[in-house]
């Protein structure tokens, strides 16, 4: 039964710390499932003693409405050895614990603070399917469907599903409870369960028989704190429903969508509400009905109201069956395009949920400026924790430098006024409640849940960067090693942290470069393929030909993307010397002699990066096995493993992308290091 990994929670280490100490909860009434688990974490996680007797605890919990302004928050002191955690709610003392541990664990001598989330909305999108397979998922198995005996994820790219029989649940709520108590210590308080492709029968989770087994993972979900979702097809009142249509201003379709909504209160009362993606990579949805993605959405959101419910609508609309020919189309405008005039139209209880970049999750994308735009919509941004475009958790890729950089892009450009995107997001929102970070998971059956152990920390995170807004990637890396690695010395922690706090820009040094993007094997999605994407109808192309690379994204010349932004950053958007250089082929087609900030021409920047990203995998290579006598083996085993698949890939981007541009450009390396003729 325990045979998985309990990531930054090994209870052995935290009962080290926590043992026989006595616990007192001040609360009056205790009936609900969260303070049943503050118990029984209390008891089982932490070996604590739940005391009636308030003098003689070491810990005093107090649970007392109106003490904060947010129903999350907590405090936590520590006065002379006792400590002291408060809050409104049960959730939000249970946050506090979770807290306590952690600082606790990695050894914070000072304890006296108040924490309030950052973000109110901090959700995890599962894209698991119901025969347990789970798209882009690199971790095995589901841990919410398929047969108990069959742990099969194969990603093979076309995501067909295997018909398993109607028995669609797992049913391993040991493992699930974990992956609640996981995510809660982390803060997060929203989960979907099913992928946003809704095939087969994952319509019907909104129906009975299978939302008994909905229930039953939410009611564990629930006592964490956290509120379950589904993704439902958009067309379901035609699909399983036997009307004609699904046009949302017909009555037969509304009243479909009334009943679903009903049944499902009933049979789950805190249920979160919907997560939809419609129009987009052939899922269906208002367009065929000559509707927009207002009407869509707001159809949803009416029934939902009455019982607290959501609807999370994605902003992932583009046209997938583009002509490679045709150079006027820009895949990079198309979110902005369908959203931007809806501007003001979605329903209170509707939150758009648009992609931190205007393409998909690349190594290194701009902002959106679809954030911006918005000022009347509740919002959410989404990343990608399942490392899809990043290493898909083979490659070791610590995500969070990349991501917060995202939260801290300025809107506005101005010197003396910033309007970054993590506060814009809240400040543009019809409702607070109703806006904040969502991220698609990226755990499943596997062992230590992310197939490369060190992709833990993605997850972990994803979560404490919802919460704290303010914290940067080094210290949020330094927590999770304290806690995942707490019995190694400090020159194995400062192994891993170097390894890991580099990981991201590394491999967006031997990845596509310069901000290009897609240079990866189609559908899989890992590993190089300069001209994979190229002549496909996926809109993602680099245009390289014998005298540069790069898509012209300007206004002057090009799609006109960069006009998007506002005024002070498309001017600098506009003129490839003031662009991140990290972005410069994602802006602008440049010339391989074009000379760079860094002095640099673009093709031998190319070169340069791409020998770089190898070197530094190589050296982390050998920087891993100095650290083996000192890690446990299967870490060590696990990690090694990942790390000599991750250097054959680092070696065919770089002897690939190497070559590619040396045959187009006929432009040898300054450094004359080896580059195949
Ligand atoms: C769930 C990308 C992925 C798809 C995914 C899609 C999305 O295109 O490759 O697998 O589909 O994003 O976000 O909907």
């Amino acid at each position: 039964m325990d045979s998985f990994d309990k990531a930054w929670l090994e209870p052995e280490i935290i009962k080290s710390h926590f043992k026989d100490k006595l616990i007192f909860i001040n609360q009056s009434s205790f009936n609900d499932p969260i303070s049943l688990r503050i118990r029984k974490e209390a008891i089982s996680l932490m070996n604590c003693c739940i005391t009636e007797d308030v003098s003689i605890a070491d810990i005093i919990i107090t649970i007392e409405t109106g003490t904060f302004k947010s129903n999350e928050a907590y405090s936590i002191k520590n006065i002379n050895g006792k400590y002291y955690i408060n809050g409104n709610t049960s959730i939000a003392v249970l946050y506090g614990l979770y807290s306590l541990i952690r600082l606790v664990i990695i050894g914070q001598s000072k304890i006296d603070f108040y924490s309030e989330p950052d973000q109110n909305l901090r959700m995890i999108n599962q894209w698991d399917q119901v025969d347990g397979t789970v798209e882009r998922g690199y971790s095995g198995a589901s841990i919410f469907f398929g047969k108990s005996t069959q742990l099969k994820n194969i990603d093979n790219g076309s995501f067909s599903l295997t018909n398993i029989g109607e028995d669609i649940f797992r049913k391993d709520y040991d493992r699930i409870t974990w992956y609640a108590r996981l995510l809660s210590s982390i803060g997060i308080n929203a989960i979907s369960l099913n992928n946003v492709n809704v095939r087969g029968l994952a319509t019907k989770l909104i129906t009975q028989p299978y939302l008994d087994g909905v229930a039953e993972i939410a009611e564990i979900f629930t006592s964490f704190g956290i509120k379950t979702y589904l993704a439902i097809n958009w067309e379901s009142p035609k699909r399983i429903g036997g009307l004609k249509n699904s046009d949302p201003l017909s009555n037969d379709v509304q009243n479909f969508w009334n009943d679903i909504v009903t049944n499902i209160y009933k049979r789950i009362p805190d249920f979160g509400g919907f997560v939809v993606k419609a129009d987009s990579e052939g899922e269906p949805g208002p367009y065929a009905y000559g509707r927009t993605h207002a009407d869509g959405a707001n159809m949803l959101a009416k029934p939902l109201k009455s019982y607290g419910g959501k609807v999370i609508w994605r902003t992932f609309v583009y046209n997938s069956k583009q002509d490679w020919r045709d150079r006027k189309t820009d895949r990079a405008k198309s979110a902005y395009e369908n959203f931007a005039p809806l501007d003001g139209e979605f329903d209170d209880n509707v939150a758009l949920q648009i992609k931190f970049g205007p393409i998909d999750f690349q190594t290194a994308e701009p902002l959106t400026p679809l954030f911006s735009k918005l000022q009347h919509t509740n919002q959410i941004i989404e990343f990608e924790i399942t490392a899809e475009y990043l290493g898909q958790q083979i490659d070791i890729n610590y995500a969070l430098p990349q991501w917060i950089k995202m939260l801290n892009w300025d809107t506005i450009g101005q010197d003396n006024k910033k309007d970054l995107a993590k506060t814009i997001i809240k400040n543009n929102s019809l409702d607070d409640q109703v806006t904040g970070f969502a991220a698609v998971g990226n755990v499943g059956m596997d062992s230590n849940w992310t197939g490369n152990k060190l992709a833990q920390a993605n997850l972990y995170g994803f979560g404490r960067m919802c919460w704290n807004n303010e914290l940067n990637s080094d210290e949020i890396l330094n927590e999770w090693i304290k806690q995942t690695f707490s019995k190694v010395n400090s020159k194995t922690t400062s192994i891993i942290f170097e390894i890991m706090s580099t990981s991201n820009s590394t491999f967006a040094k031997y990845n596509a470069p310069l901000g290009v993007g897609f240079m990866v094997i189609p559908h899989y999605h890992y590993g190089v393929s300069v001209n994979g994407y190229e002549y496909d109808r996926w809109g993602t192309y680099h245009f390289a030909d014998r005298n540069g690379v790069g898509v012209d994204r300007t206004t002057a010349t090009g799609t006109g993307f960069t006009s998007l932004y506002s005024e002070i950053i498309a001017k600098k958007l506009e003129n490839y010397q003031t662009t991140p250089e990290n972005l410069i082929l994602f802006f602008h087609h440049l010339s391989y002699t074009t000379i760079l900030a860094s002095g640099h021409t673009v093709i031998q920047t190319i070169y340069n990066n791409h020998f770089d990203g190898y070197d530094l995998v190589n050296k982390y290579v050998q920087n891993w096995n100095s650290i083996e006598n000192d890690i446990d083996h299967t870490t060590f085993e696990n990690v090694s493993n990942r790390l000599t698949q991750q250097l054959e890939n680092a070696l065919e981007w770089k002897d690939q992308v190497n070559t590619y541009f040396y045959r187009m450009s006929g432009i040898p390396d300054d450094q004359g290091r080896l580059i195949y003729k």
